[in-house]
Parts: C-alpha cells; structure tokens; sequence
C-alpha cells in the first residue's frame, strides 16, 4: 500500500513527579529533604530517511505516544528520562499542523497552563525551511485550510521535533531554604506537547511525469533508469508514483518521477483524481508524455491541451514550470503525420520525439532532462 498523506496524532512524554522524601538514617535522624527530580517525558521526532518511501507505517499507528518520564525517588534519586520516540518518515514530507479541538487540549486534563501544550515550532531552520519563514503559509486544500506549514523534510537524516516532552518535577531537596528545612512539597512533572498533524509526501525529484493514461511513462521510466514499474496496454496500470534515477557518463544523477495517469476532470476527481499530482509539485521540471500516434482515439495535441488545463484547476503555479514534450510512440504509422500538425498546433516548447519501447530518442531525452533540472535549480537559487 502507498500511502502519501496522513493525519497523525502526537502525545510527547509527560515529565515524571518529584519526590518527597527525607533521609532518615542511623545517627542521621533528621538528614533533610531528599527527594530526587523526575525524569524529562520522551519527545516524539520525525526522522527523514532515505529507504522509507511512504507513510504506510503511520497509517496503521497514527497516534504517536512517547513515553513519560519516570517520578524522583528517596535518597536523591533522579528518575529516569523516558526514550524519545523516532519515527522514521520518507524524504519530501511536509508537516502541516492542524487545528486542536477543545477537547484534545491536555490543559484540560492537566490543568498545567497553556504554554504547555503549544507544539514546538522551534525546531524549524531557517535554511531548511525558507518559505516559513517568509510567513504562515497555509494548505491549498480547502478542506485543510486551517492548516499551517511547520516543516519540510527533505534530506536524510533531518530532524523534525513534533511533540516537545515535559520537564521532569523537582523534588522536595531543591526547595529547602534555611527558614524552611524540611519541605513538604515537590514539582509535579510537566505535560508533554499535544497536537494534530497532516503529514504529507510531496516527492522531490528533478523531473516529473504528466500523460493521460498509457502514453508511455512507466515504459520510458523503465527505459531511463533501473525502475521496473508494471508496463501494460490498459489505463492506470500504474496506481502509485515511482522514482527512477539516470545516471549520466559523467557520474551525474537525475531523477524522475512517473506518476498515475491524468485524464480530463481529473480535478473534478475523474480516473484516479488529481491528487497524485502533489508528486511533481516540487519537480524542478515537468516532461508532458503525449502518445503521438493517437492509440487510444484522442488527438495528442488535445491531449496536451486538456494535460495543462488539468494541472492549471490543481495549482497554476505548475504551468510555469520548465518544460519539455517527449512525443512517444514515433514507431507507429501515423505518427509523423501527427508530429507535424502537433508542430503546427503547439509552437510554444521543445517537443522530442522519441519511442521509448524501443529506446529511441533517449539519449537527447536524458540531456534535456538534466539541462531542463540545472536551469530550474539555477533559477530558484538566483
Ligand atoms: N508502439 C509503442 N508502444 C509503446 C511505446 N511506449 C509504450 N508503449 C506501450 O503503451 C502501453 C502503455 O504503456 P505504459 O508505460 O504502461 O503507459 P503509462 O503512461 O505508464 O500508463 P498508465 O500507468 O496507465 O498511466 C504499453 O502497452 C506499452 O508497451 C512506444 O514507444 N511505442
Ligand atoms: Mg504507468
């Protein structure tokens, strides 16, 4: 199962309690407080890693509970801090926070005060994560528009500290004073942060993968890289996006991502819908894969048409991407006719023609797709 959004809900450790106690020994019958400090609550973390590719694991577990902190004991004895929980989640996620409810509150049922139960923002990095900072940026879906931005992971090994784990209580012995020698009272231990979480994995790939259903994309995913998507002659074979690398002579790598198929009113949620297209948002470049010899009955210059309407309904931010039109199935009879009168129709982009089944054209395909990346890269950096 892939799974690329997921609505999680996070509980860090509560600090354990401080202890009251006082030492009472041979010839030490009054030996003052000694009551030790409760152990910090655990925190839950989200983890990047590169060998986790969905968030299948938190669809099955989506309530993340660290454990609490263990209370202060007699004798100065601190309690043991509680383990931080590490989730593990692919890179490309986003974490957005949602909206508490009342009722999920911890406030409510600790009674603590309120800066308790805010999530820790703080982890976010200015060089990690430069659109926070530009301000609170909200979900495009209307349905999550109340959620705000908090984190992107994108490199293996990056960190995200999702629920903040209470400080442990101090015991009774860091409150004696020389008026008040035996105190009767220590700290209770503070509440883990709460809260709701939409996670979702937008893949980070140099090139993403927009056709109608069986134009060629898992056929030229396969031809490019070391992918083995399912290739076959009926639409939406492919139901989950794929990643493939291309390794140039030169040691340099692209990546590409193929995705599910797009069909018109894929936005009104037609075929597969059009949420599969959260994958090529964070491409650098966009490759159109339009069937050229018309095998399935539909004109590839409506095609093509119809493909940039369906991304404009998702995002029109995507239309000014860079952009490429690999023309498939050039081995087909009709084909050059229709190249023509695409030429002829669609003046706009570079079209290549190519025949993936039978590895034509690849070569300038594998060059476009790495000056299309480099541009974009040195687009955004400058
Ligand atoms: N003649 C010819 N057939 C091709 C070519 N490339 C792909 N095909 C065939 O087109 C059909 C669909 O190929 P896929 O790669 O599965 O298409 P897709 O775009 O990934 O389709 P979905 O996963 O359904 O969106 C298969 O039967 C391929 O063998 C080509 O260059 N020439
Ligand atoms: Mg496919």
């Amino acid at each position: 199962m892939f799974v690329d959004a997921v609505k999680v809900r996070v509980h860090a450790g509560n600090g354990g309690r401080g202890c009251v106690a006082f030492l009472r020994e041979a010839f030490r019958p009054k030996g003052g407080p000694c009551g030790g400090n409760g152990g910090k609550g655990g925190d839950v973390i989200l983890e990047a890693d590169a060998n986790v590719n969905n968030l299948v694991n938190l669809h099955y577990q989506p309530h993340l509970r660290a454990k609490n902190g263990n209370p202060g004991g007699g004798k100065d004895k601190d309690g043991r801090h509680a383990k931080d929980l590490i989730v593990k989640v692919p890179c490309g996620t986003l974490i957005w926070k949602l909206l508490d409810t009342a009722e999920d509150s911890p406030n409510e049922k600790s009674g603590l005060p309120s800066e308790n139960a805010k999530p820790q923002a703080a982890s976010i990095e200015p060089d990690v994560l430069p659109d926070v900072c530009e301000g609170i940026r909200h979900h495009e879906d209307p349905e999550l528009r109340d959620a705000t931005l908090y984190g992107d992971l994108t490199e293996s090994g990056q960190r995200f500290l999702l629920g903040c784990g209470g400080r442990g209580g101090l015991g009774n012995k860091n409150f004696a004073t020389a008026q008040r020698q035996f105190p009767r009272f220590a700290q209770p231990g503070e509440a883990g942060t709460e809260g709701h979480f939409f996670l979702e994995l937008r893949i980070l790939a140099d090139i993403g993968f927009v056709g109608y259903p069986n134009a060629g994309k898992s056929t030229l995913l396969a031809a490019l890289s070391r992918a083995r998507p399912k290739i076959a002659d009926y639409p939406f074979t492919t139901l989950k996006p794929n990643i493939g690398i291309i390794k140039h002579e030169d040691f340099h790598q692209t990546t590409i991502c193929d995705i599910p198929g797009i069909i018109e009113g894929a936005h009104e949620n037609a075929g597969l819908g059009h949420a599969f297209l959260r994958h090529i948002k964070r491409c650098k470049a966009l490759a159109y894969l339009v069937d050229i010899a018309g095998t399935d009955g539909r004109q590839p210059w409506d095609d093509y048409r119809q493909l940039r309407n369906e991304l404009k309904a998702y995002d029109p931010s995507m239309l000014k991407r860079p952009a490429i039109i690999l023309a498939n199935k050039m081995d087909e009879p009709s084909a050059s006719e229709n190249l023509k009168r695409f030429k002829k129709e669609i003046d706009q982009i570079r079209i290549i023609p190519i025949a993936a089944a039978f590895d034509q054209g690849l070569d300038m395909v594998k060059q476009a797709f790495r000056k299309a990346a480099e541009r974009s890269s040195k687009a955004s950096l400058g």
